[in-house]
């Protein structure tokens, strides 16, 4: 004979009494890292950007460039919210530096 408890009990669930629906709305748990096209930046740069920060091989990181330079933006991968934060950030950052308009943002999944 197992304990029987309702449904509210469980993480994750959406009912139970005496608890608003706002207070139980969760944030979505992973967010998609995005890369933008734009007309100055270079292939290669892409590519080496997709190779060190995303752990991309070459062939992949090639073809997600390739991907974004024709189809104006392409998703590099899906993270929980901090580690995709942390992508953007070391994105934008290398491309300022290294005097590019490169841009990546990041969208609830
Ligand atoms: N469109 C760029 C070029 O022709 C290449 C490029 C690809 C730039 C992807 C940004 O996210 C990008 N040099």
């Amino acid at each position: 004979m197992g304990f029987n408890f309702p449904d509210s009990n469980f993480p994750g669930s959406k009912e139970g009494a005496g608890i608003d629906e706002e207070q139980k709305t969760k944030e979505p748990p992973f967010y998609k890292v995005v890369l933008l096209n734009d007309d100055y930046t270079t292939m290669d740069f892409v590519v080496k950007i997709l190779e060190d920060v995303f752990h991309k091989s070459a062939s992949d990181a090639t073809r997600i460039m390739l991907d974004v330079h024709k189809k104006g933006s392409g998703v590099c991968g899906i993270y929980i919210r901090d580690i995709a934060e942390t992508k953007v950030l070391t994105v934008n950052t290398l491309s300022q530096d290294n005097g590019f308009p490169l841009k990546c943002v990041m969208e609830e999944e």
